[in-house]
């Protein structure tokens, strides 16, 4: 692929949005290389992704504001739609996703990473939405998901006013789990990835899936959820060896995904 790389290092596979040049902006065949690429993750081996940009400069810049400048209403709306369809995929996708976000992340940028599981970012990552000021609403979700995860007036203040916000501001206001020194910022990511990816990956499947369903419905619809989820856990291998080693007080030996 062109744009888009892939490495699979043990259970974690790095995905890395490679058009350096452009600050990694999202023109059409990124969105469709990035597609691509989620469609071919060994899901049977790799259990943990970590999403980041090429270069030490930028994550994602934004949706690419050349492609978009010349777009009819119909192909405006083509264009939002298949970012969405692949950043719902990320978000739904059944392996957690780490952004490792090194740089800006604007736009798009900002956006991809609010479809990931877990952001993390480097002390020089810059988060906005800058759409209103090019004369657009974001169109990759941002009105929706950056409310759910900093909360509805900083995500309007940041919406409204085309703020672009700081590594601290965005440790500080939740949208980020923590910084690193650049240099720190994969091996924290690879790190992180690792933790994750040795847990049993039906049981952190299923969380992922109760935790993002849940938070779409009412209290009573969300435990229901979170029931048949729990439930779904049982008689499975990884289930049986996991409390099987804790009652033979001995460490698990593997969790196979069965
Ligand atoms: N698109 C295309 N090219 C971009 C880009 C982008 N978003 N961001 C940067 N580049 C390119 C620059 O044009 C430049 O290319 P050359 O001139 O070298 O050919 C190269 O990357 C380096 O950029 P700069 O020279 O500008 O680098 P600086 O360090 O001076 O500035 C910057 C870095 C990140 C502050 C600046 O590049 C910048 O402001 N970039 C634009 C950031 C931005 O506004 N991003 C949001 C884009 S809007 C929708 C679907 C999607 C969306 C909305 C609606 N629907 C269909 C409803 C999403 C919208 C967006 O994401």
């Amino acid at each position: 692929m062109e744009f888009v790389l892939y490495e699979q290092r043990g259970a974690v596979g790095i995905i890395t949005i490679n058009r350096e040049k452009a600050l990694n902006a999202l023109n059409s065949a990124v969105l469709d290389e990035l597609d691509k690429t989620l469609d071919n993750v060994n899901q049977e081996e790799v259990r943990c992704l970590i999403l980041t940009g090429a270069g030490q400069k930028s994550f994602v810049a934004g949706a690419d504001i050349g492609e978009m400048s010349s777009l009819t209403k119909k192909e405006g709306e083509a264009f939002g739609k298949k970012g969405n369809d692949v950043f719902r995929k990320l978000e739904t996708f059944p392996i957690p996703v780490i952004a490792a976000i090194n740089g800006f992340a604007l736009g798009g940028g900002c956006e991809i990473s609010m479809s990931c599981d877990i952001r993390i970012c480097s002390e020089n990552a810059v988060f906005g939405q800058p759409e209103v000021g090019l004369g657009i609403t974001p169109g990759f979700g941002g009105t929706q998901r950056l409310a759910r995860i900093v909360g509805v007036g900083k995500a309007k203040e940041m919406i409204y006013g085309a703020r672009n916000i700081k590594a601290d501001e965005a440790y500080r206001i939740g949208l980020v789990n923590n910084v690193y020194p650049i240099e720190e910022l994969m091996p924290a990511a690879e790190k992180l990835a690792g933790t994750i990816a040795k847990n049993a990956p039906i049981a952190v499947r299923n969380s992922k899936k109760a935790i993002n369903e849940g938070l779409d419905v009412g209290m009573d619809e969300a435990i229901v959820i979170e029931e048949k989820l729990f439930g779904d856990c049982f008689e499975s291998y990884d289930q049986k060896e996991g409390m099987t080693a804790f009652i033979e007080k001995r460490k698990v030996e593997a969790f196979l995904n069965k």
